[in-house]
């Protein structure tokens, strides 16, 4: 049986992307003190590293905008928790709405590759890869993930052995190790 359309098409932009985040039911916020063993170092426990504002989902389509703020933890530059998706059939799209960073992706078997992103550029995250943001600019990271429904989030694998990659500056330049 055909239901009658819910949702209107909505277009999302580097301009307009805080309306979408007004209409966001759920927001998170990560400070320093929910990130103890991401970093090489500690962090303040009061910083904000990143924030995540999390749409409805519409049919198969979850979608959600982070901020990432720019700063460093010593020499490493802030960024997402990263985690697996439960689902191994679930890959997911990030959108560059602004800033400059770099997504570290790595298998279960150990493969890693890394996209470095900009406005207008997207990364293809394909299924099985766990996936985390590092923000490697001067100003916040912003950028828009579209993922299936069904995807579910794994953080405890990369809790208990991390990533094999990490982004640190040298020479006043990220640098992937
Ligand atoms: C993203 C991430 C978001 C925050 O929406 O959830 O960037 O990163 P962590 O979830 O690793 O803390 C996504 O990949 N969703 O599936
Ligand atoms: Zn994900």
């Amino acid at each position: 049986m055909m239901t009658k359309p819910k949702y209107w098409p909505t277009v999302i932009t580097s301009d307009n992307y805080p309306e979408f985040m007004a209409r966001c039911s759920g927001r998170m916020v990560r400070k320093g003190q929910d990130m103890a063993g991401y970093f090489l170092e500690k962090p303040n426990p009061e910083t904000v590293i990143y924030e995540v504002y999390e749409a409805e989902c519409i049919g198969n389509n979850c979608s959600a905008i982070t901020i990432l703020k720019p700063g460093k933890v010593g020499k490493e530059y802030y960024m997402t928790k990263g985690h697996f998706h439960e689902d191994d059939e679930s890959g997911e799209t990030y959108f560059c709405l602004k800033g400059r960073g770099i997504v570290i992706m790595q298998t279960r078997d150990g493969r890693t590759d890394e996209v470095w992103l900009v406005p207008g550029t997207v990364a293809c995250i394909p299924p099985g890869w766990a996936h985390r943001t590092v923000n490697v600019g001067k100003e916040d990271f912003v950028m828009l993930a579209i993922f299936p429904v069904n995807a579910g989030h794994d953080y405890k694998s990369i809790e208990k052995s991390g990533f094999i990659k990490r982004v640190i500056e040298k020479n006043g330049k990220p640098q992937v190790i």
